[in-house]
């Protein structure tokens, strides 16, 4: 039987890896010393991947398919590895493992050993998208991968384990937003072995009946392929990929030739198999095979028992390896399953990122979106401007630009219009395949903006998305993106790697909104007030990770076509959606992304006493009037302000060009004392400052205190210290530090700027809104 033998094969191979340092094929009598002195790897797993990868071969040689595999249960890695060397992909990407007895020997000594081969998916397997240790993120990986790939068919392999998690959960509504089209297929293979670590799973406790009455539900028509119970496991699982396949393509050809118009109904695969199939039964009391100690590593006490010794070379025998290789070639049932080379799930090109599955969008100039800023900066009305609405307008067009490629897309949990980027629907609409209602608003089948209210999918669907080629913008509530922080440091591991990766690709970068920040809360108060999102970024991998903070709408849309350009990064921008005042004409704008951080010359004077400095829009917003304050109350204090437009791992400044030391001293000098206003906790601020080494006890740094309410938008600021007042209380008691104010003088502004901010408590406890010299406050220049 041609799939027997291909899966014993790699039952073999798989077993192998984790098991011995030497006697590859068994050419002698198994010693101790042939097996590694640390037994490290996943076993339970495997023989249903190998069973699902070989039949996925057969599939694709029989119907010519296009296909990319994605693993869920990451650590079943030795099963990957053992099917990209039967297929002949490992040997093309390295020639350390040629497909020959050598390249079996290097390929199993080097798994999970020091420096080797890692024990999960990474990507430095070829055909892998997806860092396979924290387990949830497979089957939104693999609708990304399909979105804008009409022919490509994404096999998701999800264990009942990871079909737990609350991202596996929520992703079976993907099909929901996927128009069939424009884009691919997934076909999910729910693994159904049982087991967890230690534990039963849910799923595989469910019945027949009830897995079809929860899959029916989701909108899918389940298969089943029971081990258990087939006569004939192998012809019932080629019956159900057959139909599987003519399913996806039926629907794919209705739709694209016009008369589907019922909801799609999309086939899945429900799999039950032994966890640790055809392995060690029993071992003395434990039962192994079907069962949970199948899990890690099985007889792993072999090297010092022999009753273990000799369970574990009659298993590694069962599989008569000889039989299938001859030292030099493997047996020609095997070499019929292995697809042609651009057929091959490890060699799809669609994993490897680079042209043609990468190109570089077509962005628009920018001078259209920027706001004009001919008038002065003095003037409250034609100064005004929202950022996301900018950048609405910016992403439409860029859409539009990128019409024929399809290769851009917004995520977005239910939030365009909240976010102010509805410019979008005048160009696309909100993709929704499920049944529409006459009143829905910017729904289509075909729509180029994914909603959906679960942050998890939305970033599986990205990363698919991204690391197949194409670009992706995700906008979050900046507190509820944290929700994905875990996920995004999963992609940055893998991209760090990736990035090493020689035959690896460009990719873009993937990219963030961070809106609805804390600062505008006022109405909803603390639980949507966290701006740790960015704390991650940027303690996680320095080299490659930007936050930007544009202060106003043309930074932010100068910004924003930066992140769009960049590649192999993840960008992270915070911006206010409300009009904020434009400070900076689009050339000031342009020169502060390249600085990274720039002096404001309007707010600034020569030989500054006192150096304001801030990150994101109100925290500069704040600090501009505290100097307009400053200059008015006690002009005798000479200011300079600094904006900071981008953080990057490595300190002030994009990851390409950060801020170097003598960039440092030039901006914040090296004696005066520098009031930082940022935007999110201040120990974030600390952190970056530190790396610049001198005297950072001169550096008084304000942020986000984690203190919040229902209450006024400006007393939101007042509870956390970086509001106008507070700032310049600040830099009073900074002036009188270097002398500039007398302890007098700096005792009587104390009092008055105290009193103000008791004023101000009291009108808005009595009112319930800031007064109008707050709300309505514009810059002044000094004339
Ligand atoms: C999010 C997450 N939680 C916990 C773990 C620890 N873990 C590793 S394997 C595993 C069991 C997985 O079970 P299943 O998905 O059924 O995989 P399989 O049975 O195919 O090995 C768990 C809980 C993890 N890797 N990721
Ligand atoms: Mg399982």
């Amino acid at each position: 039987m041609v799939l027997e033998k291909y899966i014993r094969a790699a039952d073999y191979l798989s077993a192998a890896q984790i098991y011995l340092r030497d006697n590859f094929l068994l050419e002698r009598p198994l010693t101790p010393a042939d097996i590694k002195p640390r037994l490290l790897g996943h076993w339970g797993t495997c023989p249903g991947i190998n069973f699902t990868y070989a039949h996925l071969n057969r599939a694709i040689i029989a119907h010519d398919l296009d296909m990319l595999f994605v693993l869920g249960p990451g650590h079943g890695f030795p099963a990957i590895q053992a099917n990209l060397f039967l297929e002949g992909t490992l040997s093309r990407y390295y020639d350390t493992i040629p497909r020959t007895a050598a390249g079996i020997a290097h390929m199993a000594k080097q798994f999970s050993w020091p420096y080797g081969f890692p024990s999960h998916s990474n990507p430095e397997a070829p055909g892998v998208i997806l860092e396979g240790g924290e387990l949830g993120y497979a089957l939104a990986t693999a609708f990304g991968a399909v979105l804008d790939n009409p022919n490509l068919i994404v096999t998701a392999l999800i264990g009942d384990g990871e079909a737990e998690t609350g991202p596996t959960a929520t992703a079976w509504h993907l099909t929901k937003l996927l128009d069939p089209g424009r884009n691919g297929a997934v076909l999910p293979i729910l693994h159904l072995n049982g087991y967890k670590i230690s534990g039963p799973t849910f799923m595989g406790r469910m019945s027949d009946a009830e897995l079809t009455a929860l899959f029916t539900g989701y909108g899918y028509e389940p298969h089943f392929v029971d081990a258990y119970v087939e006569e004939d496991v192998h012809g019932r699982m080629m019956t159900v990929l057959d139909t599987a396949v003519e399913a996806i393509r039926f629907t794919q050809h209705c739709a694209r030739e016009g008369t589907l118009r019922e909801t799609p109904r999309w086939p899945m695969i429900i799999l039950r198999t032994p966890k640790g199939w055809h392995s060690i039964k029993q071992i003395r009391d434990k039962r192994i095979e079907d069962n949970h100690y199948s899990h890690q590593v099985i007889a792993d006490g072999a090297v010092k028992d022999p009753e273990e010794f000799r369970l574990l070379e009659e298993w590694l025998r069962s599989y008569r390896f000889h039989e299938l290789f001859d030292g030099t070639h493997f047996d020609a049932d095997i070499e019929s399953l292995v697809p042609a080379s651009h057929r091959r799930m490890g060699d799809n090109g669609h994993a490897r990122g680079g042209e043609p599955y990468y190109r570089p969008l077509s962005l628009p100039s920018l001078s259209e979106y920027t706001a004009p800023h001919t008038c002065n900066l003095d003037d409250p009305i034609c100064g005004m401007e929202s950022g996301m609405e900018k950048i609405g307008a910016y992403l439409r067009d860029t859409m539009r630009a990128n019409d024929t490629e399809r290769n851009l897309r917004l995520f977005s949990p239910d939030e365009t219009y909240s976010n102010k980027l509805q410019a979008v629907f005048e160009y696309t609409k909100r993709a929704f395949v499920w049944p529409h209602k006459e009143w829905d608003r910017d729904v289509a089948w075909d729509g180029r903006v994914l909603e959906m209210l679960s942050e998890h999918s939305l970033q599986g669907l990205m990363q698919g998305y991204v690391l197949t080629g194409r670009h992706g913008v995700f906008v979050s509530y900046e507190a509820f993106v944290q929700i994905v922080a875990s996920m995004a440091d999963q992609y940055a591991k893998f991209l760090k790697i990736a990035r090493e990766v020689s035959w690896r690709g460009t990719i873009p970068s993937l990219n963030y909104i961070l809106t609805s920040t804390g600062w505008r809360q006022e109405h909803n108060g603390f639980s949507h007030q966290n701006p740790g999102f960015i704390d991650g970024v940027l303690q996680r991998q320095s080299r490659f990770t930007n936050v930007y903070f544009p202060a106003d709408a043309n930074s932010a849309v100068v910004a924003f076509r930066q992140m769009l350009a960049s590649t192999r990064a993840i960008n992270v921008m915070v911006c206010e959606k409300r009009p904020l005042p434009v400070w900076r004409t689009l050339g000031e704008a342009e020169a502060d992304l390249q600085a990274g951080a720039s002096i404001w010359g309007f707010a600034s004077d020569e030989e500054p006493h006192v150096v304001f400095a801030a990150a994101g829009d109100y925290p500069t917003l704040e600090a501009l009037a505290a100097i307009s304050y400053i200059r008015r109350d006690a002009p005798q204090i000479r200011v300079r302000f600094v904006n900071i437009l981008t953080l990057s791992g490595l300190g002030i400044g994009s990851s390409d060009g950060h801020l170097l030391k003598h960039r440092f001293t030039e901006l914040f000098t090296d004696h005066s004392p520098v009031i930082v206003n940022f935007h999110g906790y201040p120990q974030t601020m600390k952190q970056v400052l530190f790396d610049y080494g001198g005297d950072t006890s001169r550096f008084h740094i304000h942020g986000y205190e984690e203190t919040g309410s229902t209450t006024t938008a400006f007393d939101m600021m007042v509870r956390n210290r970086v509001d106008r007042f507070h700032l310049a209380l600040s830099a009073f008691a900074r002036a009188r530090e270097v002398g500039v104010l007398t302890p007098a003088e700096h005792d009587r502004l104390e009092a008055l700027y105290r009193e103000k901010l008791a004023a101000h408590r009291a009108y808005i406890m009595e009112h319930g809104d800031d007064p109008e010299d707050i709300t309505n406050w514009t810059w002044h220049s000094r004339s």
